[in-house]
């Protein structure tokens, strides 16, 4: 970065009669243009991330953060008048929809921070993530047009344009790098898809609805086209380079695959190998199978991938050809090793249901990994299990990370400068040092208090903006912000929510703290129970806030739009983050990491990476409660039933609040639906499939536990902020360090 040149042009900048927009976009082109282009890579190999989702958030501020000069843009902009908090009115780049997103972005900072060449590649997205509206209770969905701001933080790369064929059109893929500042500049790269107006389509819209045949063929396109990019051009450079010996290609490239959904990729990798350079099949699957490596982030079944070969052989034949000829190769090799039949069937890449992008993701690649310690034991005993007995070397754990850039550092300042005060400043550049603020959990507690109190104003006058709601400053904040699932049991809370307001009005709940709950999450736009979900956690906020008699106790709000910018006033602000998934099905969960390096408490469930950060920030810091993954297996096999449950009068009186009139989903049928799903199932699902009846005392005894230890100001906040002094293995920067030494190589 040039900084003396930036400086001094943002100095001589006419500010005057400029509105926002056009002062955000002058000045980061003036950033983008003194930082200089994209660095490419010097070191042997390179890895490259190929991701359907990254989820950026707001660009302005961590950038001029990473380039080093946000203090000074900040002070030169305020001697003209100018508040740099109008620029939060720049919306969120919102390419992605929930955590797999925003680690891409996690893991594309910490690279650069950390000096490592890593490239992501994705799409473009004309529209972003839905913006979600409340009204009435109800999620409303509204176009997310996040270019009409500009998009400043990207460069066209026009001359290196390329074509996408499919059987019915032909497609370009533009490049758009927008660069990631750190020790090194990286870029991510993402494709517009240019050339006919039913060309536009396939880079118009994250996840279009895929209900129809029309949709699952848009999002086969979406699929192809970013990896048949990215692919198509790291073998060009490669040939460019190296000509044709491509034995050498894994040499110098490593290709991460972010969950299924660019699995396509290695398709098309053979394809361009076996018909445009007549490398032999064999040749050509070795070569790959030495170039891949995939990262899985989920063990729910309905979120595994298959595509039927007829939709494949639709637009893409050659594609199928491949996969056929994998298929048959690999059912070989399976055969040669001894497998049983039933073991060749399981782990088929083609059979009734399609071709299953997570079999020929597990066999393809080098490496296949889980993102916590829990996930990849999972993955090895159940999803992957028959594929663990053979490939046992492929199989490697990989916890997730967070970076502590954008999600201390800039999110939360005030408590950065604690840190600093206490340890020095080394933790900035080498997270690990964070451990030695363990020796200032009693010292700098009182100070900790001012900040979180701070930090609190800040997030209330926030809210009080946005929702119309005022929190006064006492409160004690429970958020649960994340996508909206069933396996999240955001209906968990909202009935704990129900149990604690009846406790109050009833005088059996006593000395109770006054207590914020805050709810964030979006709901897939065709998921209606999820959707109902929302519809009654709003109708219980509104009945709680209204009651004179509890209103000075509890509070129940459920934010708008809930993104990356509003998360990062959330976990600065919050007290105890709840991470209540029922055991085994939440990956790792990566908004639990940003809680706790904020100095919150886990109120969770023994899942995902919440195992990981109790062993670390010790078990009398946080608060574990519900069925193990075990005790849960054993429900399932003898014969769960919620209904005894509903025995239990408080149980009883919360869950009938769907059925019994107390509350009015607008005759949508939302709360009916809900209330079968417990009592009788719905879908495909067992009654109480997520066993939220099951955890639900165990919960609510614990949110009182919790709420009685508050009272304790300092106890409370040693604990808090033992979780900050043990939150460095939780950075991003970890995670990509052993990404790069176990699998990439870089
Ligand atoms: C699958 C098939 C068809 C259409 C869409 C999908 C699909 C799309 C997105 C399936 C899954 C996703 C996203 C998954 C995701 O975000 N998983 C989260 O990944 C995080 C990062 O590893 C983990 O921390 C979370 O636990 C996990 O839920």
């Amino acid at each position: 970065m040039d900084t003396g040149l930036f400086l001094q042009s943002l100095e001589k900048l006419e500010a005057q009669n400029k509105d926002s927009i056009t002062l955000y976009n002058e000045i980061s082109s003036l950033a983008l243009k003194c930082a200089g282009e994209p660095e490419p890579s010097t070191s042997k190999r390179s890895a490259y991330y190929l991701s359907m989702e990254f989820l950026i958030g707001r660009s302005f501020f961590n950038n001029l953060m990473e380039l080093g000069v946000l203090e000074e843009t900040r002070e030169i902009l305020a001697k003209k008048g100018i508040d740099i908090n109008v620029f939060e009115e720049i919306e969120d780049a919102a390419l992605g929809n929930g955590g797999l997103g925003r680690l891409a972005a996690c893991f594309l900072d910490s690279a650069a921070g950390l000096g490592l060449p890593l490239y992501g590649y994705g799409i473009r997205y004309k529209y972003g993530l839905f913006k979600q509206a409340i009204e009435g209770g109800f999620q409303v969905e509204l176009p997310d047009d996040w270019q009409r701001f500009g998009d400043p933080w990207s460069i066209r790369r026009e001359e290196e344009k390329r074509l996408i064929v499919f059987a019915d059109m032909e497609v370009y893929a533009v490049p758009y790098d927008m660069p990631v500042y750190g020790k090194r500049t990286n870029a991510l790269r993402l494709f517009q898809a240019e050339g006919s107006e039913q060309a536009e389509k396939i880079s118009e819209y994250l996840y279009p609805a895929d209900d129809t045949e029309e949709g699952k063929l848009l999002r086969l396109r979406q699929e192809y086209f970013f990896s048949a990019a990215a692919v198509g051009e790291l073998i060009e450079k490669h040939v460019k380079k190296y000509g044709r010996n491509f034995e050498f290609f894994p040499d110098f490239n490593v290709i991460q695959l972010n969950d299924t959904h660019p699995v396509l990729a290695v398709a098309e990798f053979i394809r361009i190998l076996t018909t445009e350079y007549r490398v032999n099949f064999a040749d050509a699957l070795n070569t790959a199978k030495k170039t891949f490596a995939y990262t899985n982030h989920t063990v729910l079944p309905e979120a595994l991938e298959y595509w039927s070969e007829p939709l494949i052989r639709k637009i893409l034949p050659e594609i199928s050809n491949v996969l056929l000829k994998i298929h048959l190769h690999h059912n070989k090799e399976l055969e040669a090793l001894g497998c049983s039949k039933d073991e060749i069937s399981e782990l088929s890449i083609y059979s009734a249901r399609g071709y299953s992008m997570a079999n020929l993701a597990v066999y393809v690649g080098k490496a296949v990994n889980g993102v916590a310690k829990l996930h990849t034991e999972i993955l090895k005993r159940d999803l992957f299990k028959t594929a663990f007995k053979y490939y046992p070397e492929k199989f490697q754990n990989k916890t997730n990370g967070i970076t502590q850039r954008r999600w201390l550092m800039l999110c939360n300042p005030e408590l950065s400068a604690l840190i600093d005060k206490r340890i020095g400043r080394q933790w900035r550049e080498d997270i690990s040092k964070l451990s030695s603020l363990n020796a200032y959990t009693e010292g700098a507690a009182d100070e900790f208090i001012e900040i979180k109190k701070e930090k609190k104003r800040q997030l209330f006058a926030y809210i009080k903006q946005h929702e119309g709601v005022d929190v006064p400053e006492n409160f004690l904040v429970f958020a649960q912000v994340k996508r909206l699932h069933e396996y999240k049991r955001q209906l968990m809370t909202a009935f704990a929510i129900l149990q604690l307001y009846n406790g109050l009005k009833d005088g059996s709940i006593k000395g109770f703290n006054p207590s914020l709950f805050i709810f964030g999450a979006k709901s897939a736009p065709a998921y209606k129970r999820a959707k109902g979900i929302i519809k009654f956690i709003n109708e219980i906020a509104e009945k709680v806030n209204s009651d004179p008699q509890t209103n000075g106790l509890l509070k129940v709000v459920f934010v708008q739009n809930y993104n990356v910018s509003y998360a990062e006033k959330i976990v600065a602000g919050s007290d105890v983050s709840l991470q209540v998934s029922t055991a085994g099905l939440e990956a790792s969960g990566t908004g639990n990491m940003k809680f706790m390096m904020n100095g919150a408490v886990t109120c969770g469930t023994m899942d995902g990476a919440n195992i990981e950060i109790v062993e670390l920030a010790g078990r009398e810091n946080n608060y574990i409660f519900g069925a193990l993954v075990d005790e849960i297996e054993r429900l399932k096999a003898d014969g769960y039933d919620p209904n005894k449950q509903l025995e239990n009068p408080a149980i009883k009186r919360a869950v009938e609040t769907l059925v019994d009139g107390t509350f009015n989903d607008g005759g949508t049928g939302y709360f009916k639906e809900l209330y079968d799903s417990l009592t009788v199932g719905a879908s495909w699902h067992k009654p109480d499939n997520y066993f939220v009846l099951h955890d639900l005392t165990g919960f609510v005894q614990t949110l009182l536990k919790i709420n009685a230890d508050s009272a304790d100001k300092k106890a409370f906040a040693v604990k808090q902020l033992a979780n900050t002094a043990n939150s460095a293995q939780f950075s991003s920067d970890r995670t990509i360090k052993e990404y790069a030494r176990d699998i990439w190589n870089i």
